[in-house]
């Protein structure tokens, strides 16, 4: 029989809404869905793909446990529960709380389910070994905002559809469809910006898709946004252009001294952008009626990324684009409550090894295996991997690929047997996203318009099979020293009666007074979760409020609505967000500010010669678990180290010859795709390649495996303010692979 059904697309940021056919219960085909009130129909090659992705045959349909002789059985779920309560409860028992280290990966936001219970789950483990992808892409972004703003997730966004003039730095929207700013459709809305005269600016040392589309392509050398950024600054200073914010914000003075050593003239060489250039940029936006800076993986994973995150906002602030359409607007879910004012500081807590400060109550990813294999008190022995793929995403990957199998167990909720879940202990694997319930609990505080979508499971569950909310509701009774065998819905049940009664406590609440029974019998949802999710839904921004809000949302309401609810366009609200110690948004704060001493020595003391690496994402791959998708790989979608045309002739080498890539992590074999695309001096790898290892079982993957980029990648190099990793700039050496020496593509790490 034929149905369709509607459901938000959980492979990238853009949060497109799919109209999904089925045909006997096989996803048979998927397009945009023209009526979903935020995407309009848009849809890239991955969602077109997504039944790929639930067909998938290597997809685990059962839990594995790991045999003393090293492979996998097949095990039923209570089985499977019972190892991991005995497993874990063996570690706290020996070796303490903080033996546990949990790490979350990049698809905890593309679910409903893992979000709503990490929070849970990280407290009950009481560790202070908490590491996500976070630390691998956006925390320099959170360490700024948290400092100048107040909240570590305060993110501002850049008002696509109304702004004249925008800046982008470091990212390729044409080809990840946006990060840290959901956005469906953005080639179409970066289209729209120059059809309407407006300017498109791009810094990258690549040409990428999107600087093909810009106005102006300015390729800096990896690493020096910061440098750029404060020329910038210091042009607008100096040429009398820079606005004074006003009220509400602190340190306007005091910056124009933090500039004062880094003129566009001072830079220039260091960037290896022409000073006048960088005048010019500053002088555009500062013209320009309303203009927007925005700077992604490119600004963040760099040695400098908590400076050139800061950065970003500061051109926003003092050219007065900031708080406003058309400039950067916070984002706004509409579930979202206030959070109690703390003053946000890093550093509560170092990590055991490095000493690097912990930032949002967690550790530095790239300091993970570092905690694996140094022996000695307070080292971890156990670790839940929950939507992650350490061996290929870490810096360093090898290091963690040879750590793991150190671990006394190690449990991960994933649907693949891949380079990481290989050296698990259990795996336990969720549902496909087609049996999954959806609502963007992450991604709608970061989306361009205020919007509310819920997705109901487009299939029942097969029987017997849990949801990834009840895999996650059974690891936080095993957490909290219960049985795996208890009620998973008591989980629920306890966190609605929380946030119930803190509701009808708080003196100035709305619901003061009202009975928390009352108000519970009134949630609906088909599950314990759903029911969390409405009251969320109803207690938030934009909720109902049980009533007392009667056009506010609640979750029937969004069941009744498909296609999804618009709130309309996002709305200047500082003084709603803000909440520093002091009041006022922080221009200057001193945590980040004491770093400029380290980029001017940097500024004076950089090698030319050198070449440096940078990462490259590919249109039709997700990170790394989209390549055993038989219709999004092949074609373009290969494994090459790209060189600039006149690197590739200095070392002789032309196109599909094999080239060693060596850096500090260890070296690869590559072939080269020679490219007037890229700066001279600067080298690119796709990141998320490196399959095909013993053990794993990605079948499609293996036959076209490709190299790992963080088997080169190097642990030790971090953003010091935010121990997130740095994947762009990193110090490589390349040379050709000599004749008679092994051709074939390969990874080796260094022994340490
Ligand atoms: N060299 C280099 N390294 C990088 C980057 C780079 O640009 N260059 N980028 C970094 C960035 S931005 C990120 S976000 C990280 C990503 O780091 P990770 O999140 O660790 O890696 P992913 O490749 O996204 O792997 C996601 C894992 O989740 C599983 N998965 C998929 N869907 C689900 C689901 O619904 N539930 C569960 N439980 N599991 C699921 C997949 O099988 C896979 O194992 O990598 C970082 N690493
Ligand atoms: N198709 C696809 N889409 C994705 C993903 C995917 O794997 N595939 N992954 C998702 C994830 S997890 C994320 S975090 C987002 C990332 O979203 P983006 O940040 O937009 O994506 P990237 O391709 O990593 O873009 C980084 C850009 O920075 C450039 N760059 C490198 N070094 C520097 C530098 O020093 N300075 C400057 N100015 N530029 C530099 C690179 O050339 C590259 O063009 O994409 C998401 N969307
Ligand atoms: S752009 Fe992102 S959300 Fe939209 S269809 Fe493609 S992968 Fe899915
Ligand atoms: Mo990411």
């Amino acid at each position: 029989m034929d149905r369709t059904a509607m459901r938000v697309c959980p492979l990238c940021e853009a949060t497109c809404g799919l109209s999904i056919t089925l045909v006997d219960e096989v996803v048979t085909r998927v397009r945009g869905n023209p009526d979903d009130v935020f995407s309009k129909g848009y849809l890239c090659p991955k969602g077109a793909s997504l039944g790929r992705f639930d067909g998938d045959p290597d997809r685990l349909s059962a839990p594995l446990v790991r045999r003393p002789d090293g492979g996998f059985d097949e095990v039923g779920w209570a089985e499977a529960f019972e190892a991991v309560e005995r497993g874990l409860r063996a570690v706290t028992e020996r070796h303490g709380r903080d033996a546990v280290a949990v790490y979350m990966g990049n698809p905890v936001i593309h679910t409903l389910a893992l979000p709503l219970y990490l929070l849970v789950l990280r407290e009950r483990l009481g560790t202070r070994n908490v590491y996500s992808s976070t630390t691998l892409d956006t925390m320099p972004k959170s360490v700024a905002c948290g400092l100048m703003y107040g909240d570590p997730l305060a993110f501002t966004l850049p008002d696509i559809d109304r702004t004249d003039h925008m800046l982008i730095l470091g990212a390729n929207p044409m080809e990840s469809n946006g990060s840290l700013w959901t956005v469906a459709d953005l080639p179409g809305r970066l289209k729209a910006l120059r059809a309407r005269g407006g300017r498109l600016v791009v810094v990258d040392p690549r040409r990428t898709r999107t600087a093909d589309l810009a106005d102006e392509h300015v390729p800096v050398r990896p690493g020096t946004d910061a440098l750029l950024l404060l020329g910038i600054v210091h042009t607008l200073f100096d040429e009398d252009l820079a606005t004074d914010p006003g009220a509400g914000f602190a340190g306007f003075a005091e910056l124009s001294g933090h500039v004062k050593a880094f003129a566009a003239e001072e830079v220039a060489e260091a960037c290896g952008v022409p000073a006048e250039t960088i005048r010019r940029l500053a002088r555009d936006l500062a013209a320009a009626p309303t203009a927007a800076v925005y700077g992604r993986l490119g600004t963040c994973t760099t040695e400098f990324g908590t400076l050139t995150s800061w950065l970003v906002d500061v051109v926003n602030i003092v050219t007065g684009n900031f708080d406003r359409p058309g400039g950067v607007l916070f984002g706004e879910a509409p579930h979202a409550t206030r959070r109690p004012a703390e003053p946000f500081r890093t550093g509560r807590w170092h990590s055991r090894v490095r000493g690097l400060p912990e930032v949002n109550g967690e550790l530095p990813t790239a300091t993970l295996a570092d905690e694996i294999d140094t022996p000695g008190e307070g080292r971890v022995r156990a670790l839940l991997c929950i939507a992650g793929n350490l061996v290929l995403a870490a810096p360093q990957g090898e290091r963690l690929d040879r750590a793991l199998p150190e671990l006394d167990f190690m449990v991960c909720v994933d649907p693949y047997l891949n380079e990481t879940t290989r050296h698990a202990s259990v795996i336990l694997p969720p549902p496909s996203a087609m049996e999954s319930p959806h609502y963007d609990v992450v991604l709608a505080g970061r989306s361009v318009r205020r919007n509310a979508r819920f997705s109901s499971p487009v299939r029942a569950l097969p029987p017997g099979r849990p949801s990834e909310a009840e895999i996650l509701a059974r690891l936080v009774l095993i957490a909290s020293g219960k049985s795996a065998a208890g009620d998973p819905q008591s989980v629920d049940e306890a966190l609605i009666d929380l946030t119930l009664r803190a509701a009808t406590g708080r003196p100035d609440s709305p619901l003061r007074g009202r009975e928390p029974a009352e108000l519970k019998a009134r949630l609906t949802g088909d599950n314990a979760l759903e029911r969390r999710l409405d009251s969320m839904l109803r207690l938030g921004a934009a909720g109902d409020l049980f009533g007392v809000r009667p056009d506010g949302l609640n979750l029937a309401l969004l069941k009744e609505n498909p296609n999804g609810i618009d709130l309309g366009p996002l709305r200047p609200r500082r003084r709603e967000v803000v909440m520093t110690a002091s009041g006022l948004v922080e221009l200057c704060p001193a945590g980040i500010t004491g770093d400029l001493h380290r980029l001017d020595g940097r500024m004076r003391d950089l090698r030319s010669g050198e070449l440096v690496l940078i990462s490259r994402r590919q249109l039709k791959s997700v990170n790394s678990w989209s390549h055993n998708i038989p219709t999004l790989s092949g074609g373009t979608n290969r494994c090459t180290l790209e060189i600039s045309t006149r690197d590739a002739e200095r070392l002789g080498v032309t196109a599909g010859e094999r080239v060693r890539v060596r850096g500090r992590g260890g070296e690869v074999v590559v072939p080269v795709e020679p490219t007037d695309r890229l700066r001279e001096g600067v080298v690119s790898l796709p990141y998320g390649w490196g399959h095909g290892r013993e053990g794993s079982r990605l079948s499609h993957a293996a036959t076209q495996p490709g190299v790992s980029m963080n088997a080169v990648t190097d642990s030790t190099l971090v953003d010091p303010l935010s121990g997130t990793a740095v994947f762009n700039g990193v110090p490589v050496r390349v040379e050709k692979v000599t004749e008679g020496e092994r051709g074939t593509e390969s990874g080796k790490a260094d022994s340490e």
